[in-house]
């Protein structure tokens, strides 16, 4: 495969201004007829009067130009597409080719999806469609007609507006889409299928009436009201937070339940993965919900930022996805609390960022060359790409960065621009310089902030002085300090808040958070008028995704986590408090939990708070995140403390969370309010820490709460729970569950996944096992993810089992699936990729796997790129 490099990117050669496109749509043999107007790109100078179209996989039909079929010898097709040796400036280009969905496992394209064909256009899917310049920078307008058998698909979509339908003699009819928005030819979109259609209407702030239609399988459509009332509600936010209306008179989004990631912004039709969309609280969990409010938001919000402002290349890929995700992040902080929603996606941030951005595949925010821009849909991409948005915002001040926004979307609304022209805008909107910002977006690695303070109570004064180290990144040996927000507090004895007065500065400001900009590698911050020691409250919000290093002690991060009035503060304080305590029993598996400590956490628990956050507050870091603390990661002794951390927390506590569990155990099961949500949550800890600790009350609430039935969330935790625990009360309970829920795929998935990620010795053998299950579909995604995607990534103590045997499985399993999917078998390997992380022997096993994997696979670029890059 082709390095492809930012330093390369050229405006292209060619416009189309206008794209006609027929298909005539069956699952085994699709016509597609394409009509272009092309014309050469003025901005660009003449270089051999070729025409290059990218196409694969297409079986060409007929082609013309101007109306005049072309003889063979004017034009030359190969693998990857197609070359006109000789075009005039402007002309008519009309192409018929074959396709075949029903063998399109790859999901890119055009595909079956059980009954109903539908597309995949980003990033590279349009040229398995047609041929075509396939590249974000091309805008043109499109009318697309399609036509099927009647029976088969009753209901045929695409992008913008319907604007003619026939019945044809033949059985077949025929409906026709304008989309007046130019686009990029990865948001076109098409679906058609036997689909119900559930319908509301939302009324823009310019009065403006708008269609909603959410398509699902027959009988499905009473599970869309969550997501219908998620669609209503980001539609307005959207008006009110960033003034953006909806542009098109409908707005569509289908769910199907074969698909490669979450959902598609494609332009008016948007295409989600069904798990995204369906919800009931018998069929969903609490988890469920809040991620459909969130991804029908972030779909939709691309409409202005990806759609109506695209990218120009696809090293621009953050510009629209970072942007996306830091507005879904608020949009969703205000349907819940702030502090949680903050708190879970820091988690997610530490969980997945920042172990990649310490590995072999770290890589900008704005990377500089790919092999396969599917591999780059990162969480780089996405989750930092969003901090730095965050970040920007944070500098600005909500009115600048409003202001910001507000001259990105009047100054290049229409166009497809990059990275660049977005903080340009941010610039010119504040007045301020982002010059050494810019970095963020080219430099790789996770910044080390390191933090210490002094006081001194002669001058009354206390100093913070910070260091910041970006770690070498692979092909970025030396990197330069960056510029970030650093948001802190300080607190007085009584928990006060207190000013953050900066010497030099003439009058205090008001007590509470204020913002320092650190800019040089060392920094000192000098705070004047303390007659005592303050305790500093640091990085608060997390407002620059780094590593934190502080010289709290221990009594400083108990005082926080008792008084910051910051609840993600308090949340920040605890854990530091665990993972102190969880790498202390890591190493000394003799070391207690002291007193202090648990006395702490009974008042965490008994606090007057939202249950959400004390549920946050409460659960430990993940066997993962502290693997990330150690030089070598010690798979064994991580889960002995964990376990042995939730036994003793379980058993200390073993009062309060009986009575935090009566106390929560009549929320009504299908309550999705915050308040019921955060009590399930909590309940459901104090349940784990009961079963835990072994507690034979403990067993019979799990018990009871999964035979009560009646709301996805507690029944999931007590199924876990009892796998975990394992034994007849395990067994039997999988055989009902499955009894229960046969006929729900999506619940299905859940089934697999609590099995595959069960700590114990069998549960390799049983993986194995599940996947000769009748239930179990390598075709489908979502059930590859719940099987061998949880087990790999969610189960290290088997996964990562001495022997090697859970590798040896992964690799098996990506073998099996590159040929079918690469894209998602380049998405599963992830695991692997880490290898040096681990004790030599892990290593040595982990690395023969990914070497098997390059011998005997490693076809697609996809699973190449990044088996290349771990091994190198
Ligand atoms: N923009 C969408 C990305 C996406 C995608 C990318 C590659 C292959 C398949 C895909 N399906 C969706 C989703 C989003 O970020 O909103
Ligand atoms: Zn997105």
């Amino acid at each position: 495969p082709q390095l492809i490099r930012l330093a390369d990117y050229r405006p292209p050669e060619f416009l189309i201004d206008a794209v006609e496109l027929c298909f005539e749509l069956d699952p085994e043999h699709t016509e597609v007829s394409a009509r272009l107007s092309i014309r050469r790109n003025p901005a660009v100078g003449q270089a051999n009067g070729s025409l290059r179209l990218a196409g694969e996989g297409l079986e060409l039909l007929a082609l013309a130009l101007d109306g005049q079929p072309l003889p063979p010898d004017a034009y030359r097709l190969d693998e990857q597409g197609l070359t006109l040796w000789q075009v005039p400036e402007r002309f008519r280009l009309d192409s018929r080719v074959a396709i075949h969905p029903a063998r399109n496992t790859a999901l890119e394209g055009l595909y079956q999806s059980k009954d109903i064909l539908c597309t995949q256009c980003e990033a590279e899917g349009f040229r398995r469609i047609s041929f075509f310049l396939d590249r974000p920078d091309v805008l043109a307008r499109y009318r697309t007609t399609l036509i099927a058998d009647r029976k088969r698909f009753p209901v045929l979509l695409a992008n913008g507006n319907p604007i003619e339908r026939a019945e044809l003699p033949d059985g077949r009819h025929r409906v026709t889409w304008e989309d007046p928005f130019p686009k990029p030819c990865y948001l076109f979109a098409l679906v058609a299928g036997d689909l119900e259609c559930v319908e509301d209407r939302f009324v823009t702030a310019s009065e403006r009436e708008v269609r909603l239609q959410i398509y699902v399988e027959p009988q499905k459509g009473e599970r869309c009201a969550h997501a219908m009332q998620s669609l209503k509600q980001a539609m307005r936010w959207d008006e009110v937070r960033f003034g953006r209306e909806y542009d098109l008179d409908v707005f569509m989004i289908v769910a199907v339940s074969h698909f490669n990631m979450g959902a598609m912004e494609n332009k008016g039709l948007n295409l989600f993965n069904d798990r995204y969309v369906l919800a009931s609280p018998q069929t969903a969990t609490d988890e469920d919900f809040a991620h459909i409010a969130a991804i029908v938001a972030h779909e939709y919000f691309h409409n202005w930022t990806g759609n109506r402002i695209t990218c120009r290349d696809w090293f621009q890929l953050s510009l629209k996805e970072g942007l996306t995700v830091y507005r879904e992040q608020e949009f969703a902080a205000g349907l819940f609390s702030p502090s949680v929603q903050r708190i879970r996606d820091v988690r997610f941030l530490r969980a997945q960022q920042f172990p990649e951005d310490a590995g072999p595949l770290a890589h900008p925010v704005r990377p500089d060359s790919y092999l396969e821009i599917n591999n780059f849909y990162t969480a780089t991409v996405y989750e930092k790409g969003a901090e730095l948005i965050r970040m920007q915002a944070t500098l600005l001040g909500p009115e600048s960065f409003r202001r910001g926004m507000d001259l990105y979307f009047a100054r290049h609304d229409g166009q497809a621009v990059t990275i660049e022209d977005f903080v340009r805008c941010m610039e010119e909107a504040s007045g301020r310089d982002l010059g050494q910002f810019r970095r963020w977006y080219e430099q790789a690695g996770t910044p080390e902030l390191s933090i210490w303070g002094g006081y001194d109570p002669t001058a009354q004064t206390y100093t913070l002085h910070v260091r910041q180290f970006i770690p070498p990144t692979p092909g970025q040996l030396v990197k330069h300090p960056l510029h970030l927000p650093l948001a802190i507090g300080l607190l007085g004895e009584d928990g006060r808040e207190l000013p953050v007065w900066l010497a030099g500065e003439p009058e205090p400001p008001a007590a509470g958070t204020r913002v320092l900009e650190v800019t040089e590698s060392e920094q000192h911050f000098v705070f004047v008028g303390l007659d005592a020691r303050p305790v500093p409250s640091l990085l608060r919000g997390f407002s620059a995704p780094v590593k934190l290093k502080d010289d709290l002690t221990e009594s400083d991060r108990l005082f926080l986590l008792a008084h910051d009035p910051d609840g993600f503060g308090r949340w920040e304080a605890g854990q530091g408090l665990m993972q102190d305590l969880l790498l202390r029993l890591v190493a000394d598996p003799k070391a207690s939990l002291p007193a202090e400590f648990i006395e702490a956490f009974r008042h965490a628990l008994r606090a007057k708070a939202d249950p959400a956050l004390i549920a946050e507050v409460l659960t430990p870091p993940s066997e993962e995140e502290l693997g990330e603390q150690m030089a070598v990661i010690d798979v064994e002794g991580i889960h002995r403390a964990h376990r042995l951390f939730g036994t003793e927390l379980g058993r200390h506590l073993r009062e309060d969370w009986i009575a935090v569990y009566r106390d929560n155990a009549e929320a009504d099961p299908s309550v999705l309010t915050p308040e019921a949500v955060g009590r399930r949550a909590l309940n459901n800890l104090a349940l784990a820490y009961l079963m835990r600790a072994g507690n034979p009350e403990g067993l019979e609430l799990c018990r009871m709460q999964f035979g009560k039935g009646r709301n996805l969330t507690d029944v999931l935790a007590a199924l876990r729970l009892l796998v975990e625990r394992g034994g007849d009360d395990a067994e039997a309970a999988l055989a009902e569950f499955y009894r229960r829920w046969s006929h729900e795929p999506l619940v299905i998935d859940k089934w697999f996944a609590v099995q595959a990620t069960a700590p114990h010795r069998e549960t390799l053998v049983r993986v194995v096992t599940l996947l000769h299950h009748p239930a179990y579909d390598p075709g489908n995604p979502n059930r590859v993810r719940s099987l061998i995607g949880a087990f790999a990534a969610h189960n290290p103590i088997c996964f990562h089992a001495a022997d090697g045997a859970g590798y040896c499985l992964l690799a098996d399993q990506v073998l099996q699936l590159e040929p079918l999917n690469p894209q998602l078998a380049a998405r599963l390997l992830k695991p692997l990729i880490r290898w040096r992380r681990f004790d030599p022997q892990r290593q040595a096993l982990m690395r023969a796997e990914l070497v098997r994997i390059s011998k005997q696979g490693a076809r697609s670029p996809d699973v190449f790129e990044l088996v290349s890059k771990a091994c190198s």
